[in-house]
């Protein structure tokens, strides 16, 4: 097999199959995010094609040498529905919803992060550079250290890192650690999530932590030095404006406007269907606002699309039953034959359909309970090419760190939550414009591209160092 420089091991490869077997690219950010560094490079990526039992060679797809990591029905179920999303997830979000601990998911866990190591040590030519993806895979570090030290690994992890006083509940929380030390940059999204990682080695390794870096003893009686840090994911902002540009998408924005009614406020959502997003907080606070007559449906409108997600994991499938009952509940007290409260959707969209929404909407309405970033924040503010437009933003997302001109909000404060929509819902055009261009300004100058190169940037520094210190 050939063999590539640069290598991104993530749980997806950045495909899907069709119906007729034919590889199509996946709409993810993380595609957009890695696809230009790919290009440059010559890269690969490893991961796992989307469905179980399905064993394929290394295939080439637009510029990318792609290795697949094939998952059986048992591994679908133990490590990704199991330890990832019903122990790392709900852990790792503050433990919203409990995390189960599974002894049989952990071995599975450990066993399909072997099997990612390998691949990727198997592509990887001498001396280049393993860039490992999120929570799926943090074992896969160390393994790859360990499988070839020639390697320079970098891992980012784009969910929270939780407070040690939550953490400390993994059974495996020693392992995951030395898992992820393995990598020379440990890539975090706000600095609070660095900070916490770092306790969590001192507590529990009792190592010495630094701005620049972790210094990790080696058995040989040397210390390598790994970096924590912060570096926020972003978005393709050019992407965005050029669909918000498009007369088609304009028009279609205006359709949606006249499909609902032609309400003075639009409210939107989109969140996979989670329980980190704050779906059922949302819910509340608005109801609660059509309850107290603050607003009329003839007014205002929330349209909220919730993409079906995890649909086998039963946190899921409760959450799904709540929302739709309590949509259900409101629509039923408050619409008219002319006009509705909620229009729920549960169905994903075409990105275009997504930017027309965002152009719609007057208020974006952002209450996740924890989130590691949320690209949706960004995303309505990079196609606001209007500057228009009202961010109402939970403080315990990532985005809030940088976002501090958008409504920020926590949350779980259901009555500050219903004065902050109120506020947004009614305030003035001048006030949004104020705020919309600074928004603007600080998306766009931290695009997706300014993430990756940041980050690889400084993978290159500790590379550097570590060879002039000849710790490798
Ligand atoms: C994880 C972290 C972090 C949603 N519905 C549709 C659709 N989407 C797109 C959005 C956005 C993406 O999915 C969701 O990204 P988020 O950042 O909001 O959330 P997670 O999926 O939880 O992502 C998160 C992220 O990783 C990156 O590091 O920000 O904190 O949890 O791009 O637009 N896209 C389309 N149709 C839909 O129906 N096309």
């Amino acid at each position: 097999m050939s063999t590539a420089e640069f290598v991104v091991v993530a749980n997806r490869l950045p495909v899907d199959r069709g119906a007729d077997g034919e590889f199509k690219h996946s709409p993810g950010g993380l595609v957009a995010a890695l696809e230009p560094v790919m290009k440059r490079t010559d890269g690969a990526w490893v991961g796992w094609a989307g469905q179980p039992d399905l064993t394929l060679d290394p295939f080439e797809f637009d510029g990318m040498l792609l290795v697949p990591v094939a998952l059986s029905a048992d591994d679908v179920e133990l490590y990704y529905e199991g330890m990832s999303n019903d122990t790392f997830w709900p852990l790792y979000h503050d433990v919203i919803s409990p995390p189960r601990y599974r002894r049989l998911w952990w071995e599975t866990y450990v066993e399909v992060n072997r099997r990612f190591a390998e691949a990727a040590a198997s592509v990887v030519s001498e001396g280049g550079t393993v860039w490992v993806q999120d929570y799926q895979l943090q074992l896969v570090p160390k393994m790859l250290r360990e499988l070839r030290p020639d390697l320079t690994i970098g891992y980012f992890h784009h969910i929270p890192f939780p407070a040690y006083g939550l953490y400390s509940q993994l059974p495996w929380r020693k392992q995951v650690l030395e898992g992820l030390m393995g990598a020379d940059v440990i890539g975090f999204q706000r600095v609070a999530d660095a900070g916490n990682f770092t306790r969590s080695i001192r507590r529990l390794f009792h190592y010495e932590t630094r701005a620049s870096g972790i210094r990790i003893p080696q058995e040989d009686g040397s210390t390598r030095v790994a970096l924590a840090k912060a570096f926020p994911i972003s978005i393709d902002v050019d992407a965005y404006v050029e669909l918000a540009r498009r007369p088609e998408v304009q028009a279609r924005a205006a359709e949606i406007r006249e499909s609902l009614g032609n309400p003075k406020r639009i409210l939107l959502g989109v969140d996979r269907l989670d329980y980190t997003k704050g779906i059922r907080h949302r819910l509340k606070a608005f109801g609660e606002l059509l309850h107290d007559e603050r607003v009329n449906v003839e007014d205002v409108t929330l349209v909220q699309v919730a993409s079906p997600s995890r649909e086998r994991v039963e946190a899921y499938m409760q959450l799904r039953d709540e929302i739709e009952l309590t949509v259900g509940r409101i629509n039923g007290d408050f619409d008219t034959m002319g006009h509705t409260a909620i229009r729920y959707l549960h169905q994903g969209y075409p990105r275009e359909e997504m930017v027309a929404l965002y152009l719609a909407a007057d208020v974006m309405l952002v209450t996740a309970l924890r989130d590691g970033m949320n690209l949706v924040a960004k995303e309505y503010v990079a196609s606001r090419i209007d500057n228009r437009g009202v961010l109402v933003l939970s403080e315990f997302a990532g985005a809030a760190d940088e976002l501090g001109m958008a409504l920020r909000v926590n949350p779980h404060d259901i009555g500050s939550l219903k004065d902050t929509i109120e506020r947004a819902i009614t305030m003035p055009g001048a006030e949004q414009g104020r705020r919309m261009r600074s928004l603007r300004r600080r998306v766009i100058e931290n695009d997706v591209d300014a993430w990756s190169r940041s980050f690889l940037d400084a993978l290159a520094r500790v590379r550097a160092d570590s060879r002039a210190q000849g710790t490798r």
